[in-house]
């Protein structure tokens, strides 16, 4: 499964600031050079009708919208982000596998959760795009199919709010129609080759021999074009790192909504944290916990800390006054699994990554 929010940002501006609900949303980066100045970031559906792109300049998209009452608003990453945590984890606990791929998208492996059946599948996606609206009121669109190649082009082609779900037996034909620029990692440059070669469509590109491909694309790209145009991809979900946060998660002996009884699992749940922090040589700023109830509710509650730390004293404790806040606040919260997340991450010591930094920093 290949999830991706729809017009991510301006969703989140849209919920921050439901005034602008229903108008034009474009959400800026502004440079600081002159008022105006900067790019566009992202735009809601309703200002894509008036042409508004991401990367065009903000004094194009001004112009595009001169005749509608539409909202400029600058981007939060910081808030984006915690928005984008918390939809990871709720989907997280939905999949066999999950690998975040950006801040907005993310593969769920899901084989043995539908146990391959893909009706299964289609119904499990149905589930996620409910709960993202009921949790965070954003829509989502999801593709399905037997890899992820296709499961990403699948997301794509009905944006937004879509679904499309590819059986093993219907990939060539879902794909063989599509414009050969559907697939990733397929940008003009590509494509204009491919035109040369009178290559427009992935039928068209399914038709070349793997060795015109790897001739002209060298041997990496050229097998991926050859394996992708015929919907074949075993690249495995996997996991990866998350140089933000790390998070532990697990199901309760039993149900229940006395703190008393999560106290020895949250202890285990931080020490395996704290020793994470220890063995990446890396401080948290807040401590979050995350409390799935038994109606498979995801919640999270966090704190942040007056210094990072990495102590499991520190996590222990504040993971315990947080599930007991959570518990008071929710009166009829009975909790099914709980989890403990150490976010704001920082080396305490080496060198900052700067590739690394300018990956996450926008
Ligand atoms: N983004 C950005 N600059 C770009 C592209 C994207 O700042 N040139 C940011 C804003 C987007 C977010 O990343 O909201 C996710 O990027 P997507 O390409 O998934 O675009 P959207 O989620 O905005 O729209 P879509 O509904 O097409 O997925
Ligand atoms: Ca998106
Ligand atoms: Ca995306």
């Amino acid at each position: 499964m290949h999830v991706d929010l729809d017009s991510f940002y301006a969703q989140c501006e849209e919920n921050a600031n439901p005034s602008i609900k229903g108008k034009p949303v474009v959400v800026c980066v502004y440079s600081g050079r002159t008022e105006e100045s900067g790019a566009v970031s992202t735009a809601n559906y309703q200002a894509r009708k008036y042409g508004v792109r991401a990367g065009i300049p903000i004094v194009r998209a001004k112009k595009l919208l001169e005749s509608v009452d539409a909202a400029f608003v600058p981007m939060n990453h910081q808030y984006y982000e915690e928005v984008s945590e918390r939809i990871i984890d709720t989907l997280r606990v939905q999949c066999d596998t999950l690998e975040q791929t950006s801040i907005d998208e993310a593969f769920l492996d899901v084989t043995r959760r539908c146990d391959v059946n893909f009706e299964t599948a289609r119904e499990m996606a149905i589930e996620i795009k409910q709960q993202l609206r009921t949790q965070e009121n954003v829509t989502c669109s999801i593709g399905v199919g037997p890899n992820k190649v296709t499961a990403k082009i699948a997301s794509d082609q009905s944006k937004p709010d879509g679904l499309v779900v590819v059986k093993p037996e219907e990939v060539t034909s879902f794909l063989f129609p599509l414009p050969v620029n559907r697939i990733p990692g397929v940008g003009v440059k590509a494509e204009e080759k491919l035109a040369t070669l009178q290559v427009a469509t992935i039928a068209q590109l399914s038709s070349l021999s793997k060795s015109v491909l790897t001739e002209t694309y060298g041997k990496s790209l050229g097998s991926y074009l050859y394996g992708t145009s015929r919907g074949e991809d075993d690249e495995p979900v996997k996991e990866r790192e998350q140089p933000t946060q790390f998070s532990r998660i697990a199901t309760l002996k039993q149900n229940t909504r006395l703190p008393e009884e999560t106290f020895k699992l949250l202890t285990e749940l931080s020490q395996s944290l704290a020793d994470r922090l220890k063995q990446e040589g890396m401080t948290c700023k807040s401590v979050a916990i995350i409390a799935i109830l038994t109606d498979l509710s995801l919640h999270t509650k966090s704190r942040s800390l007056e210094a990072p730390a990495s102590s499991e004293q520190m996590i222990e404790t504040t993971a315990k006054d947080l599930i007991q806040e959570f518990l008071e606040a929710n009166r009829e919260a009975f909790l099914r699994r709980v989890g403990v997340k150490a976010s704001g991450l920082s080396k305490t010591t080496g060198q900052t990554n700067i590739s690394k930094f300018l990956n996450t920093s926008l």
